[in-house]
């Protein structure tokens, strides 16, 4: 997700703070990794466009796409489970969410956005594997179509950069202590392919 010109990072700006802090971990958004894609199917003249986009931008940034995996499920409140099953696997670096929420006139927009949203972060924190959330939520089907037309500014080409930026950023920053016995993570839990 890029800011609005507006709200953008300043150049330079993180050039600037690694001069004076300790530490300035950055990653960049480049390939290979090895991504799986969780797709919904409701709404999938919109979704199947999100999925364009992604793999354009994995493509753009060094993923072949033999190397991507596609998961489709009903809808956007199945997202966090195929996801989890994905990367409890041990299998993948990062997983991308695609889904579209349109809110039209009723409050079950809030339940089915609001449960996916909160699922799919808490798969993200359970297995310490970036899940990137490329699922629109818009209160229009035309504002939906409008973030999932051609180009970079595709939501799901922009997940799919987010996607490769985390998993180089969490290859730079420091690896969790690991207990010399059992080699998972010092906090007692197995970690992603280690059940
Ligand atoms: N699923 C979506 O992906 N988008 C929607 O806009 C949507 N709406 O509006 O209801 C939607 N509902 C289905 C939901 O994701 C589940 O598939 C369903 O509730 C079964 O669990």
């Amino acid at each position: 997700m890029t800011s609005s010109d507006d709200t953008a990072l300043p150049a330079g700006a993180i050039g600037d703070v690694a001069q004076i802090v300790g530490h300035c971990y950055v990653g960049d958004a480049l390939g290979p990794a090895r991504v799986a894609v969780v797709c919904a199917k409701f709404n999938g003249a919109v979704t199947a466009r999100l999925l364009d986009g992604a793999l354009s931008g994995l493509k753009d940034h060094g993923v072949p796409l033999e190397a991507v995996d596609v998961a489709w499920v009903p809808g956007a409140v199945e997202l966090p489970l195929a996801a989890s099953r994905l990367l409890w696997t041990g299998d993948y670096d990062a997983v991308i969410a695609l889904g579209a929420v349109i809110r039209g006139d009723t409050a079950h927009f809030d339940f089915v956005a609001g449960e996916c949203a909160a699922g799919l972060q808490r798969v993200a924190l359970d297995t310490g594997v970036p899940v990137v959330f490329g699922v629109l939520t818009t209160d229009t089907i035309a504002q939906a179509q409008e973030r999932a037309g051609p180009g970079e500014s595709n939501k799901g080409y922009e997940a799919a950069v987010t996607a490769l930026e985390m998993v180089s950023l969490l290859d730079l920053l420091p690896p969790l202590p690991v207990d010399p016995d059992s080699g998972d993570p010092a906090d007692g839990e197995p970690g992603p392919g280690e059940l």
